[in-house]
């Protein structure tokens, strides 16, 4: 008897869509009105982070993680995150990294449910942007969950949206952290970049241009024990 998959899980930012350097070009503006430097080496350890978290990254990094109040650091994430969504109204179909669209229609033709589990407040409305929102069937609320990645609690909370069991769902990430979340879920992981910083993955593609169902499922169904 073969393994079924119940749900793939997707994370956004990286993986749909590289929102990433929206999110380095907003962050590096308000470092820099603080008197911090950061460079794109930097930012990829933000990749996959959440806002506050993120923020708290950057103060550390320029040595001012004591200068502010909890309130002066909300005031600092709101205007990163204003300026951010200011920058993500550029955002069209054409966004869409390649190979996405193929394996979602894939998987829809397969009938396997469709989720979201992205760390991103802004992941409903860049969806609507990228005209993909009727493709899931359930997103999760980065804004509701309590414990970020690499706290298995967004992908969980997506496979129940999708009444799924987490053995039969497949999580697919670029960042650590994300990976990291997939495996604790006791999902299936895909990881999408270098191979060497997403080991944890059960496979690792470099580009989401490589992400196949056929290959997907192949290695899925010779994971683990048969269930
Ligand atoms: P927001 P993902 C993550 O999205 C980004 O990778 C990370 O850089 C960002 O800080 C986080 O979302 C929160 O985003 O400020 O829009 O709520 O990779 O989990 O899809
Ligand atoms: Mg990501």
């Amino acid at each position: 008897m073969s393994k079924k998959i119940q749900a793939v899980i997707f994370d956004l930012d990286g993986v749909i869509t590289d929102t990433a350097e929206y999110h380095y070009l907003a962050w590096k503006e308000l470092a820099a009105r603080l008197g911090i430097s950061i460079d794109r080496e930097f930012n990829e350890q933000l990749k996959g982070v959440s806002r506050t978290d993120s923020l708290e990254k950057i103060l550390m990094h320029g040595g001012k993680e004591k200068e502010f109040t909890e309130e002066e650091k909300a005031e600092l994430a709101a205007s990163k995150n204003d300026h951010y969504k200011t920058l993500i109204k550029q955002i069209t179909p054409d966004d869409i990294l390649p190979g996405i669209r193929e394996l979602l229609q894939n998987l829809k033709e397969e009938q396997i449910k469709i989720g979201l589990a992205s760390a991103s407040k802004n992941a409903p409305v860049i969806l609507e942007r990228l005209q993909l929102a009727s493709r899931f069937d359930a997103v999760a609320d980065a804004g509701a969950v309590k414990k970020g990645k690499p706290d298995p609690e967004i992908f969980l909370t997506a496979a129940a949206l999708l009444e799924a069991e987490p053995r039969h769902c497949i999580g697919i990430e670029d960042a650590l952290a994300g990976v990291e979340a997939i495996k604790s879920a006791g999902m299936f992981a895909v990881g999408v970049g270098p191979q060497d910083i997403l080991k944890e993955a059960d496979m690792v593609v470099s580009y989401t241009s490589e992400l196949s169902f056929t290959d997907i499922l192949a290695n899925y169904q010779q994971s683990g024990s048969m269930v």
